[in-house]
C-alpha cells in the first residue's frame, strides 16, 4: 500500500487550519491535522520541505515505523513545529487504515470503552452575571460540564473572555493585541465568581476553570485553595509548565484537581507531572503531541498513575483533530474529559464530519477511518491570513505569560 500522493492544504474557513492529506497508489486518503495556531506556516514548510519527500514510497500500513523515523530520523527531536507535522501523518495514516479496514479508528485501538464522551463547554463573559446567563444557556443545549470564564473588575481583558460579543477566538489578524495583567485582582476575584455559580446551579454541574499558565506555584496553590469550596471539576494551566516540579507545591497544599498539557510536544513534557502523580487530568491532544500513537503511550503512562485524560480541543485544533480526538476518547481506558468548542459554520461547510454533539456528549460516528472529509475546491475560497496569538505584559510592561 504505497504513497503516491501527499498534499499540504493551508485554508482560513474563519481561522487558519493546515491539514495533510495522503494518498495511497490504491486511490485511499487520510488526512491530518498540522495546526499551529499563530506559526501555522513553520509546519507547513516542515511538512512540504522535509516530510513530503520522505513519505513518498511508504508502505502506507507502517505507521509505528514512520513515527519512529520521522521523530529518530530528524535527529533534532521534539518542539512543537515537529511533533505536530509528526502527529499529521500519523493521524492521516490511522484515518488510511481504517478506511482500508472498513473500521472507524476506535475500532482498531481496541474498540469502545463507553457509548459516548463527555465533553465540556465554555461559558465566556464580561463579569459574572453574563457569565452566569452562559452557563444557563449551555445547560440549556445539554452540556453538564462547564467551564466558566469572567472579565475581572481592574483588568481591561483576560483569557476567555471575547473582546466584543460573541464566539471567543483568541488569535486575530495583524500584529498580536498586547493585554495588561495583575494577578491580584484576578485571585481576589475568581472564587468569588464560582461561590456564585455553585449558588445558582447546584452541586451536580462540573464546573472548570482555566487560569491559562499566569500564576506562580503559590498564587495556583491560593487559588487552589480558594476554590475548593466550589469543588471543580479540574482548575487548568495553573502555572507556566516547562518546570514539571513547580506542581509539588500546587499538590502540597490544595485538594482541587489540576490539569494540565494543551501545549505539550510529548510524553517527556509530562513524565515526571504523571510518575510523581502531581496532575489529575493531561490535556496533550492529538495535533500537537505526535499523533494518535504518541497519545496513546502518554495515556498507558497515565493509566499507571490514576491520571485521566482530557484532552484540548479548541476551535484552532481543526475537525480533523477533534474527530481523532475523539476516537481516542471513546476507547482509551483512562478517559477523563473532552474539550468541545464548536466551529464557525464556515469551518463545518469546508470540514465535513461524522461526529455528533447530543445532551453533553460526542461520538465519533462509526464511519471507517476518522469519519472527516475536507472539501479542497471551498477551501481554497478561504486563503491563509497572517494572525497572532496576543501577548501579556504585567502593568509596569514586563512580559507575562499569556
Ligand atoms: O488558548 O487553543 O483550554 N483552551 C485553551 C485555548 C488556547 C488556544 C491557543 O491556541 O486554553 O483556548
Ligand atoms: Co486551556
Amino acid at each position: 500500500m504505497r504513497i503516491t500522493d501527499v498534499r499540504v492544504i493551508v485554508c482560513s474557513p474563519g481561522r487558519n487550519f493546515v491539514t495533510l492529506k495522503i494518498v495511497t497508489e490504491d486511490g485511499v486518503h487520510g488526512l491530518g491535522d498540522a495546526t499551529l495556531n499563530g506559526r501555522e506556516l513553520a509546519v507547513a514548510a516542515y511538512l512540504t520541505e522535509h516530510v513530503v519527500p520522505l513519505l513518498i514510497g511508504r508502505d502506507a500500513r507502517r505507521i509505528e515505523d514512520t513515527w519512529q523515523f520521522l521523530y529518530k530520523g530528524a535527529y533534532w527531536r521534539r518542539g512543537p513545529v515537529t511533533m505536530t507535522a509528526i502527529a499529521s501523518v500519523d493521524t492521516a495514516l490511522w484515518d488510511i487504515r481504517g478506511k482500508v479496514s472498513n473500521a472507524p479508528v476506535y475500532d482498531l485501538l481496541g474498540g469502545a470503552s463507553r457509548e459516548s464522551v463527555l465533553v465540556y463547554g465554555h461559558a465566556n463573559g464580561a463579569d459574572p452575571e453574563e457569565t452566569a446567563t452562559a452557563v444557563a444557556r449551555l445547560r440549556e443545549q445539554g452540556y453538564t460540564a462547564i467551564r466558566a470564564q469572567s472579565g475581572v473588575p481592574g483588568l481591561e481583558s483576560t483569557y476567555g473572555v471575547p473582546a466584543s460579543r460573541g464566539r471567543y477566538e483568541p488569535a486575530g489578524r495583524g500584529l498580536p493585541i498586547e493585554h495588561v495583567w495583575r494577578t491580584e485582582p484576578y485571585l481576589d476575584f475568581v472564587p468569588a465568581l464560582f461561590e456564585r455559580l455553585r449558588r445558582e446551579f447546584g452541586p451536580e454541574l462540573h464546573l472548570l476553570h482555566d487560569a491559562h499558565h499566569r500564576l506562580t506555584p503559590i498564587e495556583a496553590a491560593r487559588l487552589g485553595r480558594s476554590l475548593e469550596p466550589y469543588h471543580l471539576f479540574w482548575l487548568e494551566d495553573p502555572v507556566p509548565a516547562e518546570a514539571q516540579e513547580s506542581f509539588e507545591l500546587i499538590r502540597r497544599h490544595t485538594t482541587t484537581p489540576i490539569a494540565v498539557g494543551e501545549v505539550f510536544d510529548g510524553i517527556h513534557a509530562c513524565q515526571q507531572l504523571i510518575e510523581r502523580e502531581l496532575i489529575d487530568y493531561i490535556r496533550a491532544t492529538v495535533v500537537h503531541a505526535g499523533g494518535l500513537s504518541h497519545l496513546r503511550k502518554i495515556a498507558a503512562l497515565a493509566e499507571l498513575h490514576h491520571v485521566k485524560t482530557g484532552c484540548h480541543g479548541a476551535t484552532d485544533l481543526s475537525p480533523v483533530c477533534m474527530a481523532a480526538a475523539l476516537h481516542f476518547d471513546l476507547s482509551v481506558h483512562n478517559f477523563g474529559i473532552q474539550e468541545h468548542m464548536p466551529h464557525s459554520e464556515e469551518t463545518e461547510r469546508v470540514f465535513r464530519h461524522a461526529y455528533e454533539f447530543r445532551d453533553g456528549r460526542m461520538h465519533p460516528g462509526d464511519a471507517p477511518g476518522l469519519g472527516v472529509e475536507i472539501d479542497e475546491a471551498l477551501a481554497a475560497q478561504y486563503p491563509y491570513q497572517r494572525a497572532y496569538l496576543p501577548v501579556n505584559r504585567r502593568d509596569d510592561g514586563t512580559v507575562h505569560d499569556w
